[in-house]
């Protein structure tokens, strides 16, 4: 198993909680690599230097733990909790002589190992690229001088930089392209659906919330539920069955996370926008988390960033779902009184199952199926 340091320069301000949070969620991510996670540490960094990320004296004092902890060579790998600029991290590669990972390439791993289906690679090879060219931009000076040698303008380095861009130019167009043509037959698809007139209901959340594991209770599938952060990256859909109006199709689907970057919601737009198209959407959040309201906020974030808006004139409507409700940590969180609209359950033993089942059968009469 290959181990792991997560480093936090926190460079917003923040109240300890959620930087404590924010820490032990990328501590999660990594282990959703199969990392282990041997040491972790945050610390207030005022002003990032440009090349270094940190100071002189922070430089060494990490390298001091490091050696403590024997933390080298390959078997081992630098997380940041926050993105870096390509510079930075190749000085700190060079001078920690270990291979780095921040924020969104860390994102990018994990999503890599997870997507199966067609649809899901090319997403992840998309976003992959696009974070490469941004990267190819930002550090230009840096490459050309590397790359050309002597940094004469127009030198090898920068015609290398260019077709590098070219050829991610290329493939970006290309897999552009197979998400145009997959989206085509999954509007096909949809449009069946709607002909059949059976409903749509998709499920969304934070990731971990427990989507899968209401899309099995509700289906009687098996899809993989783990305590893991994007478990699910391929969206998965199939009938389920309510009480008056029979069958509905339940959709499953990636989840979401704070700060999720830009360019993964770029190359996820159309499976989340497809989601999202459901004549009902699910917002399953977990009230076992010390974060139910902050992640309640991200999630509401995305479906902004994807110009959908819940419960709205010209947006889908939205249940609210508190799920672990069987955990004892739970309930005693949640002030109860504000969240009358909410509905209680836990996916895993069954309670407040059939209440959603009620719920869900109702919002959809009103919508006249
Ligand atoms: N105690 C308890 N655990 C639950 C409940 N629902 C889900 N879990 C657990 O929470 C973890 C995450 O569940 P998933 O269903 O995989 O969550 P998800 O929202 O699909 O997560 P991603 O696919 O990673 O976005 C698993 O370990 C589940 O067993 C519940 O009602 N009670
Ligand atoms: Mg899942």
């Amino acid at each position: 198993m290959k181990k792991a340091i997560v480093i936090y320069p926190v460079i917003e301000k923040l109240k300890k909680n959620i930087i404590e949070n924010k820490l032990i969620e990328t501590c999660n991510l990594a282990e959703a690599i199969y990392l282990d996670v041997i040491y972790k540490e945050y610390f207030l960094l005022k002003k990032p230097d440009p090349k270094g990320l940190m100071r002189k004296g922070k430089l060494n004092y990490f390298l001091e733990v490091f050696n403590e902890f024997n933390f080298k060579g390959n078997n081992n790998i630098l997380i940041f909790a926050i993105d870096i600029s390509p510079i930075q991290q190749r000085n700190l590669e060079r001078i920690y002589k270990i291979k780095i990972l921040d924020k969104t390439s860390l994102i990018l791993e994990i999503f890599g190992e997870r997507a199966f289906s067609k649809i899901g690679r090319v997403q992840v090879e998309l976003a992959h690229l696009s974070w490469q060219k941004s990267r190819l931009v930002r550090s230009w000076t840096h490459l050309e001088r590397q790359r050309g040698g002597f940094g004469f303008l127009g030198g090898p380095g920068e015609s290398q930089i260019e077709l590098d861009k070219r050829m991610i130019n290329k493939r970006i167009k290309q897999l552009k392209l197979l998400i145009i043509k997959e989206k085509k037959t999954r509007d096909i698809q949809y449009n069946n659906r709607q002909k059949k007139k059976v409903p749509v209901v998709s499920l969304l959340g934070y990731t971990n919330a427990g989507k899968s594991t209401l899309f099995n209770s509700l289906t009687k599938l098996n899809v993989s539920a783990k305590n893991k952060l994007f478990e699910t990256l391929d969206t998965k859909i199939s009938y389920f069955y309510l009480p008056n109006i029979k069958r509905a199709y339940l959709n499953d689907t990636v989840g979401f996370i704070s700060d999720l970057p830009t360019l993964l919601v770029e190359a996820f737009k159309s499976t989340l926008i497809e989601v999202a198209k459901a004549d009902l959407l699910i917002h399953v959040m977990d009230s076992s988390s010390e974060e139910v309201e902050e992640q309640k906020k991200d999630v509401l974030k995305v479906l902004n960033q994807l110009e959908i808006n819940p419960n709205s004139i010209d947006g889908p409507p939205m249940l609210e779902v508190m799920n672990k409700m069987d955990l004892p940590s739970s309930k005693g969180k949640i002030d109860i009184s504000n969240l009358s609209n909410i509905l209680f359950i836990s996916a895993k033993t069954g309670e407040g199952i059939d209440k959603l089942k009620l719920e869900i059968d109702k919002n959809l009469k009103i919508l006249n199926f």
